[in-house]
């Protein structure tokens, strides 16, 4: 049997987890009366629920000879990497890139190619991989694939790609339906097309397995039963259960350990094997505090495989224990000792994340490649039964040839071309500059064939100034906008920047909210909660329309009075509350605020809850 190993790479949302799944369907990983749904390599809760990949997970696939009989001597196992979009995890991406022999870049043929889709097929030629092309979404009414395939090749002449790299071949599919063709025009029933050039131009891995056994963890993963998993590629060799490893990194010492457990991929499925052959991607377990990167080999000899880069955080943010007013009544989980052991849970998979005990305090400091990696953690603990605090995400600065450096993102924004100046003006705030700014994509096409469009503008912005972006963009454009960002490269500090331009509405009591009250603050701000809701001293319960914070009693209710003015008084109709997303809530707060997560809620509170500690604390 030989092997072929591939990941799938591309921006968010631009169908790779589809794909992945229409090529598990008609290569017979599930059973024919199995009855199967969408997305099922999304597998995770908040997966699901965000409709994004955060994990990359691993699929294989069997091709029979005979299915191809003029292309395959022997069958030949396809080991397909799933990986996610969103720029956050971006690194994972670069270590995968790692473990296998060819990449699948596919592109959404009405978007064209986006930030993230220019840094992984970087990071791909870089390592001297040749991608195939796909280009997926061809049925949308605004698809333009022939144009995007020339953007693909301009974005690879512009990332220096060689005259082989060049020449790639491309595919035009519908993953939403199973199809692939090789030409635009053709009709096609299924996925044949692509997997017939996956066999014809991905390079079967090397099998030598007549060499000591070496493997590199790419990705970890954790088993109840067995304990930490090492997930990479077998470079060479043969490890059999039970054989004695030696475990080696660059610069380090050599520890040793034992292989208990060996698994393979076969379908969505993990399943256990009697040993791990050069070639393949496995699973290994034996070695409990093994890392990404290091190599595990049986001959103490053996030279250390390349070091893996693992990107340093990029954002931080403390996790505290929960003191409010309201501490433990929702959640059970939430002493320190609890969310220490968790987080060191944590870090035994979470690879790109790193974890600060505060001492003397019972703070930690959190810091990960954006607000989406630690976001996720977040509400992950909040399901488990946690309850925490957290405060603003912060950007994290780095000392550079003698100066202070702050990391600069590539911004992408496609809008309809009447926003385009509230945009610039959004952005240059926040000290973004434009780089680019184009006819966009066709953003409708009417029933005459009319169309509308968008500008596509790029920008180059600190992070500092993309943290709570999004909310504002989105009510400034009309959710009718796109905004896309990833990181670049690091760049001298870009100055102040102001902050929020709005206080915050406070309560200065505990007690429960009255409709009359939160009605007549309506008009001096934007409201987070709704009649019925119990605060405390020091909550936040909205926002200001003014610059200054606001405090104030919503609990005093009407005073009944012998004059009752009429029968409407009773008849409050309040603007409703759309209580805030965690990430709404970590847009929002400012440095003396906090987020209070449990299972039940996210709260907003200032860190010193009464006015006067607030008051003294500003002297
Ligand atoms: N019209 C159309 N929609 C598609 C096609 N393929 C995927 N989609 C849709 O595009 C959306 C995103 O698909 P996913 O497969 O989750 O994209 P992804 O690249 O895995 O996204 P991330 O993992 O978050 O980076 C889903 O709503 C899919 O149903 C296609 O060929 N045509
Ligand atoms: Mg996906």
């Amino acid at each position: 049997m030989t092997i072929r190993n591939i990941a799938i790479i591309a921006h968010v949302d631009h169908g790779k987890t589809t794909l992945v799944d229409a090529l598990l369907k008609q290569g017979g990983a599930f059973a024919a009366h199995e009855q199967v749904g969408e997305l099922l390599m999304d597998s995770n809760a908040q997966e699901r629920e965000r409709g994004i990949t955060i994990y990359a997970k691993n699929a294989s696939i069997l091709l029979k000879a005979e299915q191809f009989p003029s292309l395959l001597q022997e069958d030949c196992k396809v080991n397909i990497v799933d990986t996610p979009g969103h720029a956050d995890f971006g690194s994972e991406v670069e270590r995968i890139l790692r473990t296998v022999d060819s990449v699948l870049l596919l592109v959404d043929a009405q978007e064209g190619p986006m930030p993230q889709t220019k840094f992984v097929l970087k990071k791909s030629l870089e390592i001297g991989i040749k991608p195939i092309v796909i280009i997926n979404k061809i049925d949308k009414p605004a698809a333009r694939p022939l144009q995007v395939v020339d953007m693909v090749f301009d974005l690879f002449v512009a990332l220096g790609a060689s005259h082989e790299q060049l020449d790639f071949p491309v595919v035009f599919t519908v993953a939403r339906e199973g199809i692939a063709k090789r030409k635009f025009e053709e009709h096609a029933e299924d996925l044949t097309a692509l997997f017939t050039l996956i066999i014809e131009k991905v390079a079967p891995a090397a099998q030598k397995v007549d060499a000591p056994f070496r493997m590199q963890p790419s990705n970890l993963g954790y088993d109840n039963y067995v304990g930490r998993l090492a997930i990479g590629r077998v470079f060479e060799g043969v490890a059999v259960v039970g054989s004695k490893v030696w475990i080696k990194r660059e610069g380090g010492s050599t520890r040793t350990g034992k292989i208990t457990k060996v698994y393979t991929y076969e379908g969505m499925e993990r399943r256990e094997a009697a040993e791990a052959r050069a070639g393949d991607i496995v699973i290994l377990a034996g070695v409990p505090d093994i890392d990404v990167g290091e190599t595990i080999t049986t001959d103490e000899g053996a030279p250390v495989l390349p070091a893996l880069r693992i990107d340093p955080p990029t954002i931080s943010m403390f996790f505290l224990v929960n003191n409010s007013p309201f501490a433990g009544k929702e959640g059970k989980l939430v002493t320190t000792r609890h969310i220490k052991s968790r987080l060191q849970k944590e870090r035994e998979t979470n690879v790109g994340l790193h974890v600060e005990e505060i001492p003397n305090s019972d703070a930690y400091k959190v810091s990960g490649r954006g607000e989406l990696h630690l976001s996720v953690l977040i509400e992950q603990m909040r399901r488990e039964g946690f309850e925490l605090q957290v405060s603003r995400p912060e950007v994290i600065l780095r000392e550079g040839q003698g100066r202070k450096e702050e990391p600069i993102e590539q911004v992408i924004i496609d809008v309809p071309e009447t926003y385009a100046g509230t945009v610039i003006d959004m952005l240059s705030r926040r000290k973004g500059e434009l780089v680019e700014m184009r006819e966009g994509q066709v953003a409708a096409v009417d029933a005459h064939g009319a169309t509308s469009r968008h500008v596509r503008m790029e920008f180059t912005a600190p992070t500092r100034g993309l943290l709570g972006l999004r909310g504002d963009f989105i009510i400034e454009t009309r959710g009718e906008g796109i905004l896309t960002h990833a990181f670049l490269r690091y760049e001298p500090y870009k100055g102040d920047l102001p902050g929020r331009t709005c206080g915050s509405i406070i309560s200065m009591v505990a007690g429960d909210a009255t409709a009359y009250d939160l009605w007549k603050l309506e008009e001096r701000g934007k409201l987070f909660i709704g009649p019925q809701t119990p605060i405390y001293e020091g909550m936040i319960i909205g926002e200001s329309a003014k610059d200054q914070d606001l405090v104030v009693n919503v609990t005093k209710g009407k005073k009944l009075s012998n004059m009752r003015a009429s029968g409407s008084d009773e008849a409050i109709t309040l603007t409703p509350v759309k209580p805030m997303t965690l990430e709404q809530a970590l847009e929002y707060i400012g440095d003396d605020e906090l987020v209070e997560v449990t299972p039940k809620s996210i709260r907003l509170r200032k860190k010193l809850l009464s006015e006067h500690e607030r008051k003294r604390a500003k002297k």
